[in-house]
């Protein structure tokens, strides 16, 4: 498997937890990401209400990200922005990645409740890892609303995920939610550098002052990123797997059907919700990416 980070004692700590927490940013570069976002503000197109994703039944939208602006030449700014900071701090630590989605994420108070979730896929999993550098822009705890995640939980459900693809976990939400996360406190200038398959979810902010947070999606930079959809009108048991630009993301709205890309491959599938015993069951198994590991292991053992 393609190594995630240059130094050796944080893949171990990565390869176990699917996440790390580590010292990231200075506090002037804190502060001054955090002014770029007020100053960036009146750019913004607003975001995409439920309503306009033009799905049926779509849920509220609890959560404040760029990524789902209204505006795409908002969104390139704060790219720009984002990348800037980051990208140096990115390439000490990382193993030449390279960033494709940058979002301010802003919990004002009493809201901001981000459900369960995993990050959507963008690069072949079983091949290599993606990550989210998550750095809040103030000291992130439980009653703001910090990051959550079920330790070890990467690489272990739902390898093709997309904005349109149903959730294998979607039936037992509150059970996980209530019994299997950890909040990882952190101060601001940190980051949580996780796993874009790890099970995460954030609570609504419980105090007067603003949470406010950055993530950078990173892919290894030899990989292209993909995007998965699912045609639920036209063909529910196939997943469409589809080479985008990196651009792809700044027009796109995660709930539009993708059109003119290339599919590079169509992959079966059938939406099936899991139990909590499976979940824990699953847990403690090796994830999908060790799978076609251990089938090379086998075959190497047989012809040695
Ligand atoms: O900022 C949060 O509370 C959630 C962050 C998140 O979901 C992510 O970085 O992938
Ligand atoms: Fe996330």
């Amino acid at each position: 498997m393609r190594s995630v980070f240059k130094d050796r004692s944080l893949q171990e700590q990565f390869n176990k937890d699917g996440y790390v927490k580590i010292p990231f940013i200075s506090s002037k570069e804190v502060e001054e990401l955090k002014s770029l976002f007020f100053d960036t503000l009146p750019e913004s197109g607003g975001q995409i209400t439920s309503e306009e994703t033009g799905i049926d039944g779509s849920p509220i939208i609890t959560y404040d990200f760029t990524f789902i602006d209204k505006n795409p030449e908002y969104k390139r700014k704060v790219f720009k922005i984002i990348t800037e900071y980051f990208e140096s701090h990115m390439n000490r630590i990382l193993d030449n990645y390279r960033p494709i989605i940058a979002n301010y994420i802003r919990k004002k108070s009493d809201t901001g409740e981000v459900p369960l979730h995993e990050n959507w896929a963008f690069a072949d999993e079983t091949s290599c890892t993606t990550v989210s550098i998550w750095c809040p822009l103030v000291d992130s705890t439980s009653e703001n609303g910090t990051l959550q995640v079920v330790p070890g939980s990467h690489k272990r459900f739902g390898q093709h995920r997309g904005p349109m693809v149903p959730w294998e976990l979607d039936g037992i939400k509150e059970e996980i939610i209530t019994k299997h996360l950890i909040p990882l406190e952190t101060k601001a200038g940190d980051c949580v550098i996780l796993d874009d398959s790890i099970v995460h979810y954030s609570a609504v902010n419980k105090t007067p002052g603003l949470r406010l947070a950055i993530q950078l999606i990173c892919v290894p930079s030899e990989f292209p990123s993909i995007h998965y959809h699912l045609d639920i009108g036209n063909n529910p048991y196939e997943i469409q797997e589809l080479e985008v630009k990196d651009e792809f993301y700044m027009e796109f709205n995660p709930w539009k059907k993708p059109e003119g890309i290339k599919v590079l491959r169509k992959i079966p599938f059938k939406s099936r919700l899991i139990s909590e015993t499976e979940f824990i069951e699953r847990l403690n198994k090796p994830g999908y990416d060790r799978e076609k590991l251990s089938l090379l292991d086998r075959i190497k053992k047989v012809w040695s």
